[in-house]
């Protein structure tokens, strides 16, 4: 079976550790990677969905933190801090370093993103069994930043400046995706969503992480006519979002903060929107009949992402969901 995921960050890749314990070694994975979050830093290209793909899927990342690699030290941030340059809030770590080096001498080199992914990825994803190709969602630079007003008038910030020294705790009032109109999507992704048996979104941020995939031209009309059936997986649960900071995005685009909400904003297949399914939380079963109202099948199932067995279950369900649709 070949499945194709559309992925952000932290949740999107455990759900990814859930889907290939899930799945057989016959199978294989297609991973399509937000690129929005992406973040130029002293000179350096960060693309922290990409990594925490990698990271996660290839046993390298920090597991409480769900972001960067384990065992880390933060030696070569200390002194740019010493030497007074900005930004400080962002936790470069010394063997994270590693891969922005790899990945930025590559770009300046003049390969594709496309391309230093897959170099990246032979490292952390090439033994996995099923196969796991990562795929940016466009190699053109796209970059989500934030609109606020912060007592200094309106202003937009980069997102990750909204994420990490923000922590999201001021009102946004705009999600503003810089060069996502001009942007193409990298080599297979069209193909990936075209060609797959199953079509995934993951419980990632709807509006920074999936929303920024679908909206590159030509990916939501893809992912509209794939023969594949398309499962959503709520990142809501219990009416509020898991970690908490999602809230913030889906007010500043008017979508109500409910998983019932979050899929009405993807809308059914059969209605213009993206998915055919879609999975709630046990704790938010009340809103499966404005989903299937919708014309979305809903499926209340235990959704907090706890453990591999609890994400591996998680998966299983959404394939099941994809196979109960295709029928
Ligand atoms: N998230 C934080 O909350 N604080 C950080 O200092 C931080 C640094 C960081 C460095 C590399 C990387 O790949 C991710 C990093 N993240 C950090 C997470 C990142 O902001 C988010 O994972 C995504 O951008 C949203 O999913």
């Amino acid at each position: 079976m070949r499945v194709t995921v559309v992925s952000g960050g932290v949740g999107g890749a455990r759900f990814l550790r859930g889907l290939l314990a899930a799945l057989g070694p016959g199978d294989d994975v297609t991973v399509i990677g937000n690129t929005a979050d992406d973040i130029w830093l002293f000179g350096l290209k960060v693309c922290p969905d990409l990594d925490t793909v990698m990271y996660t899927l290839g046993d390298g990342i920090d597991e409480d933190r769900g972001w960067g690699r384990r065992d880390e030290s933060w030696r070569a941030k200390d002194e740019l801090a010493a030497y007074g340059v900005q930004p400080t809030w962002f936790g470069l770590g010394d063997r994270d370093l590693a891969t922005h080096l790899v990945r930025t001498q590559m770009l300046q080199a003049g390969y594709s993103l496309s391309a230093v992914t897959a170099a990246l990825s032979r490292r952390w994803l090439s033994t996995l069994r099923p196969a796991v190709r990562l795929l940016p969602m466009s190699d053109d630079r796209v970059e989500t930043h934030i609109v606020i007003d912060d007592g200094q008038g309106r202003r937009a910030v980069h997102f990750q400046e909204y994420w990490v020294r923000l922590r999201a705790q001021v009102p946004a009032h705009e999600v503003v995706v810089v060069g996502q109109s001009e942007a193409t999507p990298a080599p297979g992704v069209l193909a990936a969503v075209a060609g797959c048996d199953v079509l995934l979104v993951p419980p990632s941020n709807p509006v920074v992480s999936v929303g920024t995939v679908l909206g590159i031209p030509g990916v939501r009309a893809a992912v509209q006519s794939t023969p594949a059936p398309v499962i959503g997986v709520s990142p809501i649960i219990g009416g509020a979002a898991v970690r908490g900071m999602a809230d913030q995005l889906l007010q500043a685009i008017g979508v109500e903060v409910s998983s019932a909400g979050v899929a009405g904003w993807y809308g059914a297949r059969t209605a213009g929107g993206v998915l055919d399914g879609w999975l709630l939380d046990t704790r938010d079963a009340a809103g499966a009949g404005a989903v299937e109202a919708a014309g979305i099948r809903a499926k209340a199932v235990p959704l907090l992402m706890r453990d591999l067995e609890a994400t591996t279950a998680m998966a299983q369900a959404a394939l099941d969901l994809a196979g109960d649709v295709a029928r």
